[in-house]
């Protein structure tokens, strides 16, 4: 078991705290960010989603943003149109199921929110990442973010009729940031570039999306934008909490031990943990340990309830010492924080058996 403090300020940032950018939408949701520090502050790269405001229960609406002409357009869908399913709030989906989705139900950008103390956050007016390419039509969501020397990479998923690709920034203010491209084609999210090189080579974690297999994998690279060598890392395993699905979570964070990676897991019914791993120190396609059960779980009710209740999803955290604080969004509506030892997480993974 692993002991988690969460705070008692929980959910610390809300979507009622952020004001919309859009005339006649709404924000539903402030979650999922992307973690670092900069100028002695936590920054939070907040995944904002916005909605347009609906006042008939019949019609479903869909924005996209039109990059060319800068205008957001608004699709209207009829529930009773045969063509398409509705029954998941995130998406519009084909009647059959097959392939991933039509539409998102609302349109997802980065904030920034910033704090002193990593308890009270203030949150920027402005966009800092809003769609700036036909990829992201539909949105950018879910940001990572990794320093390497004094530049803050941030990669994401950019979404689109295209589907789900990742997308990388670079930036060393937070203010301006240069276009370094679609660096994962689609299907592919939960991207985690490793903080420094290993025997030379930048890596990162992936989850490509295949015929419905969701494994995390392992690819390296000799400048951050091209990326090859591509394994297979880790798999869902049947019957336990991360049966349906796995993907990357935070940064991987170097110990004396390994790399040690938190991931997040879901079963086919979408409830979402995260969890621990450990890859080899100087070659982390070798998975040294996985814990059994998660390290985190949705149990507090603004984790169990929400926009999409019963996830918990960590982007990123702040290693100090033994003190992982880690951020995560909630039931897709909002952020909560916590702290965990990371010499327990150790502990278990020593312990743990490699299945
Ligand atoms: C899934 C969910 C949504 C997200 C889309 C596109 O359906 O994670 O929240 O908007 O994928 O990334």
């Amino acid at each position: 078991m692993t002991n988690v403090y969460r705070y008692k300020e929980n959910p610390i940032i809300e979507p009622i705290d952020v004001t919309p950018l859009h005339k006649n939408f709404e924000v539903i949701g402030a979650f999922n960010a992307g973690v670092t520090e900069f100028n002695g502050e936590t920054i939070l790269l907040l995944r904002v989603a916005e909605r347009p405001v609906s006042t008939d229960p019949q019609i479903v609406k869909a924005p996209i943003y039109d990059v060319v002409n800068k205008k957001m357009q608004v699709i209207e869908l009829d529930k009773g149109d045969a063509q398409y399913n509705f029954e998941d709030p995130r998406t519009i989906r084909r009647a059959d199921n097959l392939g991933t989705f039509f539409y998102l139900t609302s349109l997802s950008y980065i904030r920034i929110a910033r704090s002193k103390d990593g308890h009270h956050f203030k949150i920027d007016d402005q966009a800092f990442l809003y769609p700036f390419n036909s990829y992201q039509e539909y949105g950018i969501e879910d940001a990572r973010c990794t320093k390497i020397g004094n530049t803050y990479y941030v990669n994401f998923s950019s979404v689109s009729r295209f589907g789900v690709c990742d997308s990388l920034i670079s930036t060393k203010d937070f203010i301006s940031y240069q276009d370094e491209g679609n660096i994962f084609a689609p299907e592919n999210k939960d991207v985690l570039i490793f903080p420094e090189k290993v025997n030379g080579l930048y890596y990162a974690l992936h989850r490509p999306s295949v015929s419905n297999v969701f494994n995390i994998w392992l690819a390296s690279s000799p400048d951050l934008r091209s990326w090859g060598n591509h394994k297979q890392l880790i798999s869902t395993r049947a019957d336990k909490w991360d049966s349906g699905r796995v993907g990357g979570g935070i940064v991987p964070i170097k110990t004396e031990a390994g790399w040690l990676v938190i991931y997040h897991g879901a079963t086919r019914n979408n409830r979402y943990c995260m969890g621990a791993m450990l890859l080899d120190r100087f070659d982390p396609s070798k998975v040294i340990a996985r814990l059994e059960n998660p390290i985190l779980e949705p149990e507090a009710s603004y984790e169990e309830k929400g926009f999409f209740g019963g996830v918990v999803f960590g982007c990123g955290g702040i290693v100090k010492n033994d003190t992982l604080r880690l951020y995560y969004g909630v039931a897709d509506t909002s952020m909560a924080g916590c702290e965990m030892s990371i010499k327990e997480i150790l502990a278990q993974l020593k312990e743990a058996k490699l299945e």
